[in-house]
């Protein structure tokens, strides 16, 4: 329901309504979660928030700034204590649009010159014409677009010592004026003005009170006097004036923090208040898949015997091409696309692989086993949103960009361009071959193994591949499935998504260079040149 309308509701109700004092946008958010229907933009609070007095010393706009942020982070309607209108009726008409532009629901004008001053300020403060606020509240119901808007007039006879005849009279023309509800201000310990005024008046318009001077007053009191709205007009802002002073003595005498913490609201209160959730979940759905939410596994358990002496003492994801270890170069990629929670699972020379921020995983069997079983002593860190790797490729950033920004439960990256050498190959077949005109179609893999038929390989499996929540599951089911073969240990990464494809679509990305396969002493020059 629009906020007009919940507050006109709330004034027309013929139960006793409540609203409460917010000053900023934080307790607007602190009221709304009390339970409150609506809130008092409080001239006094909202004036002291900014660390001037109650005298329009803040400039209609900075109020108006305020009262935009509180209305932004709520959903209830805000009643602005609108002061004297900050000049005549044509100030009110500005007022007016301008509220109702921020969603604000209402505003109360009281009868006093501008610039105001606080009601509880003094004795006998002059009051306005009566003609001339009655000029102000047509002035305002005239500019209103939405005919739900409020404008409430304050009566401060009473106030400045007029008597009941005197506050009737005004009563009247304000009413006649257009006013949809009247505020009767008392400064008064007990609610004798607002008995007379209520007594006579009848129930012509619905009256609002605020009871900061007959706050003992039982609120039930007020219910039978019929009146529609109490206001609670001042009591975040001097709660929160007491809070903050024993919290800053306490600190000021203790040097410490020791005794305040239990006693102040968390940080993580701050972050509720302030919506953190909503942004969160606006992240997952706005934001190009970055990389916080993701996680990365390295599999450079092997020795890469290949490489003779130069892993006789390190696994050769320590290779150095362009004098920077392979390993050190995926995880700065990694890092790159913003994805910090890398899980590297070592074997050969285990100790050699530190790197600062990592998290290990070792496969002590690293002898005997493939690349397959580094993934299975690593199945703790297959979370959903988790890149895989070999560690002994090099790839472009933008592989990896498109390869998180697919879509797909199960996606792998899929060299078009391969070469049929004596190295070990991934080679893949899938539904759709590669071809320029087909570049936005989807495309599943059909079969991958280093022995595929040269006429059925579309590509090349480059050793990098990711999976959501979906295909993490469908992956640990399928290292289940395989864990319970004898010959489990000697399985390759291909017999894996082999199982898969016959199970589950695994989605291709295909690529035409722009990685490199570090296998061969030949491909580490090659790996050189390429950086
Ligand atoms: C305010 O909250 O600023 C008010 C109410 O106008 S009172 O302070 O009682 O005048
Ligand atoms: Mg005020």
């Amino acid at each position: 329901m629009k906020k007009t309308s919940q507050l006109r509701n709330m004034i027309l109700s013929k139960d006793l309504e409540f609203i409460m004092e917010a000053h900023n946008g934080l307790s607007a958010r602190v009221v709304e979660e009390a339970g409150f229907k609506g809130i008092w933009g409080s001239g006094l609070s909202i004036s002291a928030a900014m660390g001037v007095r109650d005298n329009n010393e803040a400039s209609w706009t900075q109020v108006l700034e305020v009262l935009e942020f509180m209305s932004d982070v709520t959903n209830i309607p805000i009643l602005l204590d609108g002061d004297t209108g900050y000049g005549n009726f044509n100030n009110m008409r500005r007022l007016v649009s301008k509220l109702e532009q921020r969603k604000v629901a209402g505003v109360c004008i009281e009868d006093k010159l501008f610039p105001k001053t606080n009601s509880f300020v003094g004795d006998a403060q002059p009051l306005a014409d009566m003609d001339e606020f009655c000029g102000k509240i047509k002035a305002a119901k005239d500019t209103q677009l939405d005919d739900d808007f409020v404008v409430v007039a304050r009566l401060e006879g009473f106030i400045s010592g007029w008597g009941l005849k005197d506050v009737m009279t005004r009563a009247k023309a304000y009413h006649a004026a257009g006013a949809d509800a009247l505020l009767v201000h008392s400064k008064k310990s007990n609610p004798s003005d607002i008995d007379a005024f209520m007594k006579e008046w009848g129930g012509r318009l619905p009256i609002v009170i605020v009871p900061t001077k007959y706050y003992s007053t039982p609120t039930d009191h007020f219910r039978k006097l019929g009146i529609s709205l109490v206001i609670w007009a001042n009591h975040n802002l001097r709660s929160s004036i007491k809070a903050m002073r024993a919290t800053s003595a306490r600190i000021f005498a203790d040097e410490s923090l020791i005794n305040v913490e239990g006693t102040i609201a968390t940080v993580a209160d701050i972050f509720h208040l302030q919506g953190a959730d909503e942004l969160e979940s606006a992240e997952k759905r706005y934001l190009p898949t970055s990389g916080k939410s993701w996680n990365a596994i390295v599999l450079a358990a092997s020795q890469g015997e290949k490489f003779g002496d130069l892993t006789r003492d390190i696994p050769k994801t320590l290779l150095k091409a362009n004098g920077v270890p392979i390993l050190a170069s995926q995880i700065d990629i990694f890092n790159r696309m913003g994805i910090t929670d890398v899980t590297v699972v070592r074997g050969f020379a285990k100790e050699a692989i530190a790197f600062p921020g990592i998290k290990t995983v070792d496969n002590e069997d690293h002898a005997s086993t493939k690349e397959l079983y580094s993934l299975f002593v690593a199945c703790d860190s297959i979370k959903g949103n988790t890149v895989i790797s070999y560690g002994d490729i090099l790839f472009k950033d933008h592989v990896l960009h498109e390869l998180i920004n697919s879509d797909g439960d199960i996606s792998i990256v899929v060299d078009a361009d391969c070469e049929f050498t004596d190295s070990y190959t991934d080679f893949v077949q899938n539904d759709v071959p590669y071809a320029r005109s087909a570049f936005d179609r989807a495309v599943a893999l059909k079969k991958m193994s280093a022995t595929l038929d040269r006429a059925s390989v579309n590509g090349e499996f480059i050793g990098l591949w990711k999976v959501n929540q979906r295909g993490a599951a469908a992956v640990k089911a399928a290292l289940g499935r395989l864990s319970q073969e004898e010959k489990f240990k000697s399985l390759r990464m291909a017999d894996l998504f082999s199982d898969l494809a016959r199970e589950t679509r695994v989605s291709v990305i295909y690529t035409k260079g722009a990685w490199m396969d570090v296998d061969s002493i030949v491909d580490l020059t090659h790996a050189s040149e390429m950086q």
